[in-house]
């Protein structure tokens, strides 16, 4: 089995089945090392709870990432999602070009936005930033409202292939080398996966369950890097992410008070025989 060294650049949200709680046990049972680079602590994530506390950890990148560096510490790949400030996507824009193994890749989940409306705490200076980072990835993984916000795009809910082509043409010319889009459907009862790699458009439909889930995105994010990690192509690897979301979501949707994100635990086996 391959055993690669990862490092994750994300927040703890204590509480809220999100960021590096979701990311660290998937990747973890998917066989990799996950290394992490706390951004921020939150009490809780911020999206549906109120009053939530946040000690941003940007000042303590650098002198983490110095320490590295001395120590000759090295990854095989870098997954980022949620970060907390304009200055800290700076921070993670260095780490890859010093961290990363020359042969090594970086996958940017640009964790900003959803249903067409930017997270709270963010504006319109972090997408410029997320802008530039997005630029610097071998793989970009946005949903239709961030990949929106990233190639300045009227956010719609219903459109033809041609609007996805736009989308993902456009990420590739801020300079993404490959794209996965998510929440990409073309009828009302599937959603599903864009990639689009080499100019090569690939699509991978599945079930849309019509309750909308907090932390997915995390999740599928997470195990699209674990999968990639064993050695899976990028469709393939979306493949797998996507069908192991949706049994996140139907092992949750019979739950009202799991609102604030999915019981993604119990249906780590099943990821895990993928490989
Ligand atoms: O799942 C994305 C995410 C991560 N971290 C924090 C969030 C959110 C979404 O709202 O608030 C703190």
């Amino acid at each position: 089995m391959r055993y690669e060294r990862i490092l994750t650049v994300q927040d703890i949200s204590c509480v809220g089945q999100c960021s590096l709680t979701v990311a660290l046990p998937i990747l973890s049972a998917c066989g990799v090392e996950t290394c992490v680079l706390p951004s921020a602590v939150l009490s809780t994530h911020t999206a549906g709870f109120s009053g939530f506390t946040f000690r941003d950890l940007t000042e303590d990148i650098p002198p983490i990432a110095a320490h590295w560096k001395k120590e000759g510490i090295v990854f095989d790949g870098i997954y980022t999602g949620y970060l907390g400030s304009v200055k800290q996507i700076n921070y993670v824009k260095e780490i890859l070009d010093g961290l990363i193994k020359q042969d090594g890749f970086s996958v940017i989940d640009p964790a900003m936005a959803d249903n067409g409306k930017l997270y709270p705490a963010f504006d319109e200076e972090y997408v410029r930033e997320m802008k530039k980072l997005c630029a610097a990835a071998d793989i970009v993984l946005p949903n239709i409202t961030e990949a929106c916000f990233l190639t300045d795009t009227p956010y719609q809910t219903e459109y033809e292939k041609e609007y996805i082509f736009e989308l993902l043409e456009k990420l590739c010319k801020l300079g993404a080398k490959t794209v996965i889009l998510t929440g990409v459907g073309y009828t009302p009862e599937t959603t599903g996966v864009a990639v689009y790699e080499n100019g090569k458009y690939s699509y991978y439909p599945h079930r849309r369950i019509s309750r909308g889930c907090h932390g997915t995105g995390d999740v599928y994010a997470s195990a699209f890097v674990g999968a990639l990690c064993q050695g899976k192509s990028t469709y393939d690897a979306a493949r797998i992410a996507a069908d192991y979301t949706v049994s996140c979501i139907e092992n949750t949707q019979s739950d009202p008070a799991h609102w604030y994100g999915v019981k993604f635990e119990p249906v780590l086996p099943k990821l895990i025989k993928q490989f």
